[in-house]
C-alpha cells in the first residue's frame, strides 16, 4: 500500500475512534475528511510530507492534519492515534468491524451495555438486553445476529489480498538470510484461494538455523508456537497499513505462518507436499502407489510396500525431489499449476494453458473521478497504456447509483464527449466510452437502449438489492445477460468477500443464458469481490461461457489486483482464448459492436 492509502487509513481509524470516545464532532469529522481527500489524491503526499505550506494548500487539509503528516512520515506514528488507541478496549476494534455497526451504535453499546468484544454483544443478544439500547428493534438485531453469523461461519480466515503482501514481505526478508538458496510460500496461498487460513513459507537451505532465527524474530511476531531446526510456527501482527486495507469482516488482527527449512535437493518435492492442496496430494500418492513407488515431502521413492519406516528414514536416495518437474515427471505427468491442485480432475485430463496475467491486454471495467474514481481518464489510460494494454473502457456508474455518484443522462453524454476527446489526444490505447450500468432489481437497466446502443461497451452490474430472494435474482440476472447491448455481467453476484454473501442465483441458468447470448462474465478481481468465485468460473468455462477479467478501476493500485482476477480465473481453468480481455484488438473490437448496427 502506498504512503497516501497508509495515512488516509490512520485518518479514518482516528476518525472513528474519536467518535466512540466522545471526541469533539468537528474534529471527527475534520479527520473523516482528511482521509477521504488523502485516500482520493493521486500526488504522492511523502514527498511534500515537510512541506506545510504545499499540503494546507490542499483542500480538506489544514494546519492540524499537516502536521500529523509530517509526524507520521518521521515517526511512522501518530501520537494522537496512540493515544486514542489506548482509550478503547481492543475487543471493540473487533465490534467495528460486524458488517453494519457503525461508531455511533457501537458507541452506545459500550457505554450503555458495557459492550467491550464481539463476545459482549453475543451475550447482550442471547440475553435479550440489547432491545432495551436506545433505537434498536427487532429486525435490527436481527440483521446484527446475521452479520455476526456470517462472521463466525468465516472461520477466521483471510481474504487473499491481505495475506498475499505479508507473505510477500516474509520471503522478502528470508531471502536475504544467508545459506537460504531458494524461498517462497506455498498453501492455499500459492494456489490463489481466494482465503487463507495460515500462511506457509519453504525455504531451502543445507542449515537451517539461521533462516528459523530470522523468521521467529520478525518484526511483528507476537507467539512462537513451534520452534526447531527445520520446523517453525509463529503468530504474527497483520501490519497496519496491510490490516488497515481490509475493511472489516473476519480474519481478526493476527495470522499464523508455518516454516520449513528442505535440504535444498529435496526443493521440489517438498514444495508439492506444501502448496497442497491435501486432495491433491492424496490423489498423487495414490498415482504413486500404482506405480510401485512411495511419494512424500522427501521425494519419490522406489520402495518395497511392506517395508518398516519411511523410505528416507532407511536411507533411501529419491528417484525425483529437486524440482516439481522432475517429480511430476515420474510421475507421468505434465507439471500442473498450482492454482488448480484441487482434486478437481486435473489429473486425469489435460490442463489448458491457463490464463497469465501477461495475457491481459484490456481493461473494460474502470471509473474516473466522473463517478467515484480517484483518477482522471489520461490517468488511468497512461497506466493502462504502461502495462502493455490495447484497449481501456471507461465505465462510470449510472443515474441510480447516487452513492457512487452516477451519471445523469446529460452526464454521461458530456463524460462520453470528453472520453473520446481524450482518445483522440492519446496514442498508443484505444479508450472507449463505456458505462457500468445498474441492472435494478426487476432486471432492466439503468439508461434507455437508445443511450446505451451509442455506448462502445456496456458492463451491466447489480449494486443494490442484493439480499433478494434466489428465484428473484435469477431473473434479474437473466433479463440483464437477455438484453442485446450488454457486453459484460459485472461482479455477478455482488458477493464482498467475508463480508456479504449477495444474490444466490441458479447459477446454472446464468451460465447457459451468457452463452447464448455471448455475453461475458465478470472475474472481478479486487480481492474483496473475487466474483465470479472459482467454483463457478470452471463452471461457466465448462459450458463454453466468455469470461472477462477487470480490475473495476477506482484508484491506481486497483491496476495491482489483476493478479488475484488472474488467479481465480486460473482455478476455473480460463484460457486466453476465452477471456475477452486477453484477445487482440481486433477481435475484442468486433465482439463489441454486438448488437449496434
Ligand atoms: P489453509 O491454510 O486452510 O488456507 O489451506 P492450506 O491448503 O494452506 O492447508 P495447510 O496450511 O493446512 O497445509 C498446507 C499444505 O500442506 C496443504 O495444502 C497440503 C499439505 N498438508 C498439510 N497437512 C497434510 C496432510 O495431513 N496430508 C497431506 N497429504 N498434505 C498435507
Ligand atoms: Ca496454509
Ligand atoms: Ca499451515
Ligand atoms: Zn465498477
Amino acid at each position: 500500500m502506498g504512503f497516501n492509502a497508509e495515512l488516509a487509513d490512520r485518518f479514518e481509524t482516528m476518525s472513528t475512534l474519536l467518535e466512540l470516545v466522545g471526541g469533539d464532532r468537528f474534529r471527527v469529522n475534520a479527520h473523516a475528511k482528511a482521509a477521504r481527500v488523502i485516500g482520493d489524491l493521486t500526488q504522492d503526499l511523502e514527498a511534500i510530507a515537510h512541506d506545510a505550506k504545499a499540503l494546507t494548500a490542499i483542500e480538506g487539509i489544514g494546519k492540524g492534519t499537516a502536521a500529523k503528516i509530517g509526524e507520521f512520515t518521521d515517526t511512522g506514528t501518530i501520537a494522537e492515534l496512540d493515544e486514542l488507541r489506548a482509550k478503547v478496549p481492543a475487543g471493540l476494534m473487533r465490534v467495528l468491524q460486524v458488517p453494519g455497526l457503525g461508531p455511533k451504535t457501537v458507541k452506545v453499546m459500550w457505554e450503555q451495555a458495557g459492550v467491550e468484544s464481539v463476545e459482549d454483544l453475543d451475550r447482550i443478544i442471547a440475553d435479550g438486553s440489547i432491545l432495551g439500547l436506545p433505537r434498536m428493534g427487532a429486525k435490527t438485531v436481527e440483521n446484527i445476529k446475521a452479520s455476526l453469523e456470517f462472521m463466525a461461519s468465516a472461520g477466521g480466515r483471510l481474504p487473499m489480498g491481505v495475506a498475499r503482501p505479508i507473505a510477500e514481505m516474509i520471503v522478502g526478508r528470508l531471502r536475504e538470510v544467508e545459506g537460504v538458496e531458494r524461498v517462497t510460500y506455498a498453501g492455499s496461498l500459492r494456489r490463489g484461494r481466494e482465503t487463507i487460513g495460515d500462511i506457509d513459507v519453504l525455504v531451502a537451505a543445507e542449515d537451517g538455523g539461521a533462516a528459523s532465527d530470522a523468521f521467529r524474530s520478525m518484526a511483528g511476531v507476537q507467539q512462537v508456537l513451534a520452534a526447531g531446526e527445520s520446523k517453525s510456527s509463529v503468530r504474527l501482527a497483520i501490519p497496519d497499513e496491510i490490516g488497515g486495507r481490509f475493511g472489516g469482516g473476519a480474519g481478526g488482527s493476527s495470522i499464523q505462518v508455518d516454516l520449513r527449512v528442505v535440504p535444498p535437493d529435496r526443493w521440489g518435492a517438498a514444495l508439492m507436499y506444501f502448496t497442497g492442496s491435501k486432495d491433491h496430494n492424496v490423489r498423487l500418492r495414490e498415482r504413486a502407489i500404482k506405480r510401485g513407488l512411495t511419494l512424500n515431502e522427501y521425494g519419490l521413492f522406489e520402495d518395497d510396500p511392506g517395508a518398516e519406516g519411511s523410505p528416507q528414514s532407511r536411507g533411501l536416495e529419491p528417484i525425483a525431489a529437486a524440482t516439481e518437474e522432475e517429480v511430476y515427471a515420474a510421475l507421468e505427468l505434465a507439471w500442473v499449476p498450482p492454482t488448480v491442485r484441487e482434486d478437481r480432475g486435473e489429473l486425469d485430463a489435460d490442463v489448458p494453458r491457463v490464463i497469465e496475467v501477461a495475457d491481459i491486454k484490456a481493461e473494460l471495467h474502470s471509473h474516473t473521478t466522473a463517478s467515484d474514481g480517484a483518477m482522471s481518464i489520461e490517468e488511468s489510460a497512461k497506466i493502462a497504456k504502461e502495462r502493455g494494454f490495447h484497449t481501456l473502457a471507461i465505465t462510470d456508474h449510472s443515474r441510480s447509483n447516487a452513492v457512487a455518484n452516477g451519471l445523469s443522462v446529460e452526464r454521461l453524454r458530456a463524460h462520453m464527449k470528453a472520453v473520446r476527446e481524450a482518445d483522440a489526444k492519446t496514442k498508443g490505447i484505444t479508450i472507449l466510452a463505456g458505462s457500468e450500468v445498474d441492472i435494478l432489481a426487476d432486471g432492466s437497466l439503468d439508461y434507455e437502449d437508445e443511450l446505451l446502443a451509442e455506448l462502445d461497451v456496456v458492463v451491466a452490474s447489480p449494486h443494490a438489492s442484493l439480499g433478494q430472494d434466489p428465484k428473484k435474482a435469477t431473473k434479474r440476472l437473466l433479463r440483464a445477460i437477455e438484453h442485446p447491448l450488454v457486453h459484460i455481467i459485472g461482479h455477478p453476484t455482488g458477493r464482498l468477500i467475508e463480508q456479504r454473501r449477495g444474490l444466490e442465483p441458479a447459477m446454472d441458468e446464468i451460465i447457459a443464458a451468457a452463452v447464448e447470448h455471448g455475453v461475458a462474465l465478470e472475474i472481478n478481481a479486487h480481492w474483496m469481490r473475487l466474483d465470479l468465485r472459482d467454483t463457478h468460473v470452471r463452471a461457466a468455462v465448462e459450458a463454453g461461457a466468455l469470461i472477462a477479467i477487470d480490475c473495476d478501476v477506482h484508484h491506481a493500485d486497483n491496476y495491482e489486483y489483476l493478479v488475484y482476477g488472474v488467479l481465480t480465473g486460473q482455478r476455473g481453468w480460463v484460457t486466453a482464448e476465452r477471456c475477452v480481455n486477453a484477445w487482440g484488438k481486433a477481435k475484442l473490437h468486433g465482439w463489441l459492436k454486438k448488437g449496434r448496427g
